[in-house]
């Protein structure tokens, strides 16, 4: 057994060593499905969660594709005229709305709120079951959106039917609005989709149950449709068929030659609760709310420690992770003892920790520990600071928490 393990070693070694891959950072951030024409569909499927259980969702997706949490991040350009077609492929009504966005029409005609007598059926025209309804509007105003269901959406959107717009300025995709205050790193683009289950409703509408939507109680709480630590995993990981997106922010030091601009988290809440976000580490500067730009002629952006993402709210932060106490081995040393080795706990026998305190720096670990840990690159948290959505099903650590990793200056190598 043990020569076998042995083997697999020396195996996993030499693909490593033979893939020059392996010294690549994961795929994370932002994946944009790109516009200005979409053709979307209705589908159901299943979301895994960390603790092994497997939710019925609904979702949006691409015509002709499976299943996917949340649905694909819509990308359109300031000036577009966009186009949604929507085919309802589920068992009843469904629409599309995109709150912020006005002018929209439904197949040419002005989108209006569905009336059945004197009840609203829905805020905006819906799809039949197995027709199809056309959506457009200009994207004048740069930002990010949600886009969900405007049908029953206590239900709807609880079901998964929800997605993410991004609408870029004209000319300058390296910024969030129009102005060069907002200038990010396009290469450290990443969204925060919030959302939270609760799987006594999903089974329900599984099974044809009623279900009374005041009795919500949310048991897994989301990042782009996964829960921690599913939400560190790359996009597309393979054990996530139906959930492509990771929710891993990874970035280098700020530095004002190689490194200059800073990375850019769209946070969207699509939930019906308050999540009160941060990051460790630095804090953020919120650059826009709700697609209106705070850095457009006087400055009202702001630095916070904490971004209380509001039910239907998207705030775009910008981030930099500044080495503020300059630690180095030889010129700063970090001024306490540091704990013998032997006495340190790793759990499983595996670690993130490189073996060293410093950015970019790995030292060797006991015999018999693996070190995840590439380069000497930091993890720090990312996370909903209300603890009781740190949890799936309500044993932690999980839920709506992710990591963000700072690569030593000019990346892993
Ligand atoms: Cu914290």
């Amino acid at each position: 057994m043990r020569a076998l393990k042995a083997a697999a070693a020396v195996a996993l070694l030499v693909a490593f060593t033979a893939s020059p891959a392996y010294a690549q950072p994961p795929e994370s951030g932002l994946a944009c499905t790109t516009g200005p024409s979409f053709d979307l569909a209705t589908a159901d499927g299943y979301a895994g969660f960390p603790d092994g259980n497997t939710v019925f969702m609904w979702s949006y997706t691409v015509d002709g594709g499976a299943f996917q949490l949340p649905g694909p991040v819509l990308c359109v350009t300031e000036g577009d005229t966009v186009t949604i077609s929507l085919r309802n492929t589920l068992p009843e009504p469904v629409s599309i709305l995109i709150p912020g966005i006005t002018g929209l029409t439904a197949d040419g005609s002005p989108a209006e709120p569905q009336l059945s007598g004197a009840t609203l059926t829905s805020l905006v025209q819906a799809a039949p079951t197995g027709g199809t309804v056309t959506y457009q509007f200009a994207a004048t105003t740069p930002g990010t959106y949600l886009y969900a269901s405007g049908t029953d959406p206590a239900k709807q959107v609880q079901m998964g039917l929800y997605g993410t717009l991004v609408v870029r300025p004209a000319g300058h995709p390296d910024r969030a609005y129009g102005t060069a205050a907002s200038r990010f790193n396009p290469a450290a683009e990443y969204v925060a989709l919030l959302s939270e289950v609760d799987p006594d409703l999903h089974a329900a509408v599984e099974n044809a149950k009623p279900y009374d939507v005041t009795k919500l109680h949310p048991r897994y709480w989301l990042i782009n449709g996964r829960s921690f630590p599913d939400t560190i995993a790359p996009n597309d990981a393979g054990w996530l068929p139906n959930q492509p997106y990771g929710a891993l922010v990874h970035i280098q030091p700020k530095d004002p030659v190689t490194n200059p601009h800073p990375a850019l988290v769209r946070y969207l809440n699509v939930g019906d609760r308050t999540h009160p976000f941060h990051p460790h580490g630095n804090h953020g500067r919120v650059i826009g709310r709700d697609a209106h730009a705070l850095v457009s002629g006087a400055d009202q952006s702001f630095e916070n420690f904490l971004a209380d993402i509001g039910p239907g709210q998207s705030w775009d932060v910008t981030y930099d992770w500044t080495d503020v106490e300059q630690w180095k081995p030889a010129t700063n040393p970090i001024p306490v003892p540091l704990p013998q080795q032997q006495n340190l706990v790793y759990k499983d026998d595996a670690t993130w920790y490189g073996g060293s305190p410093y950015l970019g720096v790995t030292d060797s670990l006991p015999v018999g520990v693996t070190s995840y840990n590439q380069c000497g690159e930091y993890y720090q948290m990312w996370h909903s600071h209300a603890l009781n959505e740190a949890a799936n099903y309500e044993a932690g650590f999980g839920g709506m928490m992710t990591l963000e990793r700072i690569d030593p200056p000019g990346g892993c190598s």
